[in-house]
């Protein structure tokens, strides 16, 4: 019964194994350690994500630019949460990426626990086997998690797979110093989002450039965004046309497509994923281009990570006001709430264009954590290829963008 030192378990548990960094949902299982964390660790070691997803989608994103595992975290009621990235984008079958789950289990079989757990609890385990995720339960004395947690991350690593530690009540020892060092963080956290707006581009009332049809498609967009990149920069984009017109104009112009991330799946994860690739690559800028169905289903996650975004990473939004991959349903907000939302969103720059000299600008003026929602018209061609590659060459292929230490 709460045996397990939080120091211990992150410095001989975590650490030996190479595991420095931390990403997710509180769980009251993991009381101990996550209070240890908020004590000892800063973004982006440790950061605690709106949903169980963006906590997976980070853990991704850092192992494709560093090469290292991260843990996601979560309570048992929050594995599916994060299930649409780690079935689409994280499992073997796709692009295979390890990381270590870290899952509080409430509503274990044979402990009394609150009504809400009583369906998950006697789940949790079969949710992790049915979907492959190899795991083991967390032992209540240190000598005996050390090798398991070895053992997970060798599993993880040579099977290209998430793996799950599960944690039942009581595992965790309190962490005691917490209390005070906690509200600093908390505070700084909060007061991190100083915003500099640039007149005449980012006010909601000042988006339009003219009068009539909006001059750029989607495509077009993503052109101009493109031939704004330099050698060192590198995108991550969402899933279906953004990421299919970025495979289609490499193609077309024999650029290289390695320096892009197309995540096929895991509608809603792209800027997450785009942070944790930004831990891994200081050297150039990450350009997150995304769909604005897919920025509007997790925005609260990108409410909590664009307040502490570094400068070199810079969320393009394309705003068609509708669904277009899966056949032209509209968005089920209007241009003015939505412009509203993304304008509230704590970036440091926020810019809204709707044409190719105001996409041009944006480019050239994001300087810190920056926001670019380019108003677009419904053009797109009848058919967009797809990624002929398998994924687990193009992780191979974006993997070789960065330099490891
Ligand atoms: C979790 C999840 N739900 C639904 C889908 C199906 N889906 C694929 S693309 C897409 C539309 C994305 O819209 P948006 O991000 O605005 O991009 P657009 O297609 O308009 O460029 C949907 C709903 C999905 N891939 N994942």
């Amino acid at each position: 019964m709460a045996n397990i030192d939080p120091r211990l378990f992150y410095e001989k548990v975590l650490v030996d194994n190479g595991i420095t960094h931390a990403f997710g949902v509180p769980d009251s299982c993991l009381k101990g350690l996550l209070s240890y964390l908020y004590a000892t660790r800063d973004v982006p070691e440790h950061i605690v994500t709106a949903s169980e997803g963006a906590a997976v989608s980070l853990a991704m994103g850092y192992y494709l630019s560093t090469q290292k595992l991260a843990v996601a975290y979560m309570q048992n009621s929050g594995l599916a949460n994060s299930l649409n990235p780690l079935q689409s984008m994280a499992a073997k079958e796709v692009f295979g990426i390890p990381m270590l789950l870290v899952i509080g289990w409430r509503g274990r079989p044979g402990e009394h626990d609150e009504p809400e757990h009583a369906l998950a609890g006697p789940c949790t385990l079969d949710i992790l086997t049915s979907n492959g995720f190899p795991y083991e339960v967390m032992p209540d004395s240190l000598p005996e998690v050390i090798p398991m947690i070895a053992r997970l991350v060798k599993i993880a690593k040579e099977g290209c797979t998430p793996v799950a530690l599960v944690v039942p009540n009581h595992r965790f020892a309190p962490y005691r110093q917490d209390e005070m060092e906690q509200n600093e963080k908390t505070g700084e956290i909060l007061n991190g989002a100083s915003s500099k707006i640039y007149k005449g581009l980012s006010r909601v009332e000042d988006w339009r450039s003219a009068e009539g049809e909006l001059p750029l498609s989607r495509e077009n967009a993503i052109r101009y965004v493109l031939k704004q990149l330099y050698p060192t920069d590198v995108t991550v984009s969402s899933v279906g046309g953004s990421s299919r017109e970025i495979y289609m104009i490499q193609k077309e112009t024999g650029e290289d497509i390695s320096r892009n991330f197309l995540s096929i799946g895991a509608m809603g994860h792209t800027y997450p994923l785009a942070y944790g690739v930004q831990i891994g690559h200081s050297s150039g800028r990450v350009i997150c281009i995304e769909g604005d169905g897919s920025f509007l289903m997790h925005v609260s996650n990108v409410a909590v990570l664009a307040a502490h975004a570094p400068p070199n990473l810079i969320h393009v939004v394309i705003h068609n006001r509708i669904h277009c991959s899966t056949g032209c349903q509209p968005i089920p907000i209007n241009t003015e709430n939505f412009l509203s939302l993304a304008g509230s969103l704590p970036y440091k720059q926020r810019f809204f264009v709707d044409s190719a000299e105001g996409l041009i600008q944006a480019c050239e003026w994001a300087e810190e954590s920056t926001l670019i929602v380019v108003v677009v018209n419904q053009s797109v061609r009848k058919e967009l290829p797809r990624p002929a590659e398998h994924c687990h060459d193009l992780r191979d292929s974006f993997m070789s963008s960065f330099i490891y230490n």
